[in-house]
């Protein structure tokens, strides 16, 4: 036993190995999609969530089904970690109508009511309110639901940010804000426009608790993440999670990312929060090689069957283009 024996103490297995599975659905799907790109079978552009994985799966395992998230252009990992279908994701970001929006929203715009998930937004910074209007819901309907809502160092800036967490907190909405500080915004490192160290430390300036957690250790997102979802469940308000991590591509598929030092990235690729996460459950005896190797080669069997059936699903039909536009909540 090493150093980290008492890492993941007090979680049960079944959590533990669930979120490495969900990491690694996550990591292969994705590494999936980047070669459906190569082949010209994807529309528009791609944000992967690569080397991010610890965030959204920290997070939804603390969730419910009927918990709600809202989600990113770089928003894959929050669909799949919420329990989204990898089939019906896979078919959406091809366009094909077997999609979870029928083919009409693509990469950026997955959305599934039934499994609380309210849906990705392009435009940075505005699934924030729409996260706050959604726990306002939960609160006056006494559901004891929760709101989970992923945005980027760069959509702090924006003022939606602001003006949402005030009203969070004034209300004492059960809503997490988790924000995915990975040190950039498209090629615009966060210090050029930040000047301070941790987002987290806006929290106070708003009354509620901001707490910074390492994002590429997915043990310590889901303890931060339990303790904000137990006190916002309990009429305790809002939280603000800063998770720092870090993306292994570039902002879209057309970014090579030159801006970032080498040494920079060689620094965080060791920080790979899948491998971290797989020795640690070795380390402690929660799966041997073997099984860690078992469960990865069936998540790239199902991966490669979800690319298969999204690339030969048909189209939408010019026609149902005004079809389900509005979507009922439950
Ligand atoms: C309102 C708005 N401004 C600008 C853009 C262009 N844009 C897309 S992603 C992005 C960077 C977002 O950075 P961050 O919030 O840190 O998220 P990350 O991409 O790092 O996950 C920008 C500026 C946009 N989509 N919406
Ligand atoms: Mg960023």
């Amino acid at each position: 036993m090493s150093m980290q024996a008492s890492k993941t103490t007090g979680i049960e297995k079944e959590t533990l190995v669930t979120m490495y599975r969900k990491m690694l659905e996550i990591r292969r799907f994705e590494e999936k999609v980047w070669h459906l790109f190569g082949r010209n079978l994807i529309p528009g552009t791609l944000h992967l969530y690569i080397g991010e994985e610890a965030v959204a799966v920290g997070v939804c395992a603390n969730l419910k089904i009927d918990d709600y998230i809202t989600s990113t252009h770089r928003g894959h990992g929050h669909c799949i970690a919420k329990g989204a279908d990898l089939k019906k994701t896979m078919a959406e970001i091809l366009g094909k109508k077997t999609g979870y929006c029928k083919g009409k929203g693509g990469s950026m715009h997955v959305a599934d009511a039934a499994l609380g998930n309210l849906g990705a937004t392009a435009v940075v910074g505005s699934a924030i309110p729409i996260a706050v209007g959604a726990a306002l819901s939960c609160q006056l309907r006494g559901t004891k639901q929760v709101v989970a809502c992923f945005f980027g160092d760069g959509a702090s800036n924006n003022g939606t940010f602001h003006e949402a967490l005030n009203m969070a907190a004034i209300w004492r909405l059960p809503v997490l804000f988790v924000c995915e500080n990975n040190l950039y915004a498209m090629g615009t490192r966060i210090s050029n426009v930040t000047a301070i160290e941790n987002i987290a430390d806006r929290a106070s300036a708003y009354g509620m608790p901001g707490v910074i957690v390492d994002g590429n250790d997915v043990i310590e997102v889901y303890r931060a993440a339990k303790e904000a979802v137990d006190r916002a469940r309990n009429g305790g308000g809002p939280t603000l999670i800063e998770c720092k991590t870090y993306r292994h591509k570039g902002h879209s598929r057309f970014d090579p990312a030159k801006y970032r030092p080498p040494d920079e990235v060689e620094e965080w690729m060791k920080k790979d929060p899948i491998l971290r996460f797989r020795n640690t459950l070795i380390e402690e005896g929660v799966l041997t090689e073997k099984q860690a190797d078992e469960i990865d080669r069936q998540i790239t069997e199902t991966v490669e069957e979800a690319a298969q059936f999204a690339v030969k699903s048909p189209y939408p039909q010019p026609e149902e283009a005004l079809e389900d536009v509005f979507v009922k909540l439950r």
